[in-house]
């Protein structure tokens, strides 16, 4: 088998919602594989430390803070990046951000806020991006759904929503750009002990729960997305479109 289909040499890559976390950590996977790092966040301190640690690890790497909400912002941004780095060859929209709160008492400000970052950014950026790679007939588009796009949990309502709307947005998505060249899947990460579930990881109960009821009996580490996200960017999935590949330890395929 060659390892060149894995290989992402001469590649760029846009990651949102990269400074920290899973994001980052998938872009110092692209990265190891070949690619041209962008990365995008809110917070410029973080942003240009991760830069920082990317460029000390012998990669190529950028900056781009914009809110991937705002469509004009996008719309720029991408505009931007194309025109002082190259063409963005991958696109990883990976911003995401947890309300919890029960559906009853969830306010509809948390409800909006979770929509719009994770489902209605997934949808401007890939949008503002496509149009390009669609020109260029080439593309891989990689959106992070979550194990939430299959199942719920109390008190994640929107966030539920949200990734359950992500992966029927990938199906479209590989319906319209898939005939242009590009490829569109999604990635559905089960438990990982990120800054977004701090609190989950504290509680000893539910890391007790989480691992009797997860198969590899642990929660995920997040270098263990690198692959999954390595492969749906690469040669190797050309064929691949409107696919979810679930990184879960095993948790959806049990009950
Ligand atoms: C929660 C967690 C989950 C994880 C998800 C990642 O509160 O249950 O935040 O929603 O973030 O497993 O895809």
């Amino acid at each position: 088998m060659s390892t060149t289909l894995f290989d992402l040499t001469g590649r760029r890559a846009l990651i949102t919602g990269s400074s920290r976390g899973i994001g980052l950590t998938l872009a110092r996977g692209l990265a190891a594989a070949g690619a041209e790092i962008v990365l995008n966040g809110r917070d410029t301190a973080r942003l240009d430390a991760a830069v920082g640690s990317l460029a000390d690890a012998g990669h190529t790497a950028s900056a781009y803070p914009f809110d991937v909400t705002d469509a004009d912002a996008v719309e720029a941004a991408v505009a931007t990046i194309e025109a002082e780095q190259g063409p963005i060859d991958i696109l990883v929209n990976n911003a995401g951000i947890q309300a919890r709160a029960p559906l009853a008492d969830m306010a509809p400000a948390q409800w909006n806020a979770v929509l719009e970052t994770n489902t209605t950014a997934v949808f401007l950026v890939g949008q503002a991006v496509a149009r390009r790679m669609i020109a260029r007939r080439r593309g891989r588009i990689v959106n992070i759904a979550s194990l939430m796009a299959q199942v719920a949990r109390p008190t994640i309502g929107p966030y539920v929503a949200a990734k359950h709307a992500v992966v029927g947005l990938t199906r479209s998505m590989a319906t319209e750009w898939t005939p242009h060249g590009l490829t569109v899947n999604a990635i559905g990460p089960g438990y990982f002990a990120t800054e977004m579930n701090t609190a989950l990881a504290e509680d000893a109960a539910f890391t007790a729960w989480l691992e009797a009821r997860t198969p590899a009996g642990r929660w995920g580490r997040v270098e263990e997305l690198q692959g999954a996200c390595i492969f749906l960017a690469s040669d190797a999935a050309g064929f691949v479109s409107g696919q979810v590949l679930y990184v879960d330890g095993g948790l959806l395929a049990t009950i």
